[in-house]
């Protein structure tokens, strides 16, 4: 899956790919380098990101799944939090919904429900505005497991099939760089649920910090990253630098292939 950012204070992108026509030839670089999902957001959910209003996160992201759905035979996933948007995005290409609230704003279950197409729930501790202050634990797996449960629970009685999610531990929302390195090596802690799992690792502060780089930078402990959380069974790995970490995901792939087979 790889990262289509509309936002002009995008992190990892700086708004270089703001407006739309920008936005647009970012995607068709995703698509060429190998990406088999767009995951298309016009909220930045970073930690302390302001919150945008409906109408200029329709007017970010629709006209650019428009136009990406006329050119590619792709997956699109719109990034969004909004009933409304989910709604509008769905009606005019996209194939799935990542929601890091997990359909827990007003009317996102029912607007997901009636879209009838593949959601993301991820996991957050508190919200993007101060998730990072002091995030706190009793059992991290535990509680990342009981909060899916109860989403998956409200899902099941909004009419989303339990074959339609997606479950993601959230990486670096609200947790500290401990805590998202004990959900990134113990990652098949998370697949007794049944659904697949997604996971984004890319260019975050938990790379950053092993490796004293700045966002640019973090490329290569991405791959390795994303890698390895295939290689503990993550089925969507939602990345910034697609070419390398496709080509990472085939090595894993090619071992896995043949893991037990002597
Ligand atoms: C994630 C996301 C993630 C899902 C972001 C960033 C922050 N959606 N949206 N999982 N991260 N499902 O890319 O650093 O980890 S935005």
């Amino acid at each position: 899956m790889g990262v289509l950012n509309i936002t002009p204070d995008s992190f990892s992108d700086g708004g270089f790919y703001f407006p739309s026509e920008k936005a647009v030839d970012h995607a068709a670089n995703l698509v060429e380098q190998g990406a088999d999902i767009l995951d298309i957001g016009g909220e930045s959910t970073r930690p302390g990101a302001a919150p945008v209003s409906l109408e200029e996160e329709l007017s970010r992201v629709i006209p650019v799944i428009e136009a990406v759905r006329a050119r590619f035979d792709i997956d699109i996933s719109i990034d969004t939090s909004k009933a409304a948007v989910m709604t509008s995005a769905v009606k005019v290409g996209a194939t799935m919904i990542n929601d890091v609230y997990a359909l827990q704003k007003e009317g996102a279950l029912e607007a997901a429900s009636r879209a009838g197409v593949p959601v993301c729930l991820m996991h957050m501790q508190g919200e993007p505005e101060t998730m990072q202050n002091a995030p706190h634990y009793q059992n991290l797996f535990e509680e990342i497991i009981a909060f899916f449960g109860e989403r998956m629970a409200a899902c099941e009685a909004a009419g989303i099939e339990k074959g339609m999610l997606i479950l993601d531990p959230g990486i670096g929302f609200g947790k500290t760089d401990q805590q998202n390195l004990q959900l990134l090596a113990n990652l098949g802690r998370l697949t007794s649920t049944g659904s697949p799992l997604l996971v984004g690792v890319s260019r975050k502060s938990m790379i950053g910090n092993i490796l004293n780089q700045a966002v640019e930078q973090r490329m290569i402990g991405s791959v390795a990253a994303a890698t390895l959380a295939a290689w503990q069974g993550a089925s969507i790995l939602r990345v910034h630098d697609v070419k390398e970490t496709v080509a990472a995901l085939a090595v894993c792939y090619a071992l896995k292939v043949e893991r037990n087979s002597l």
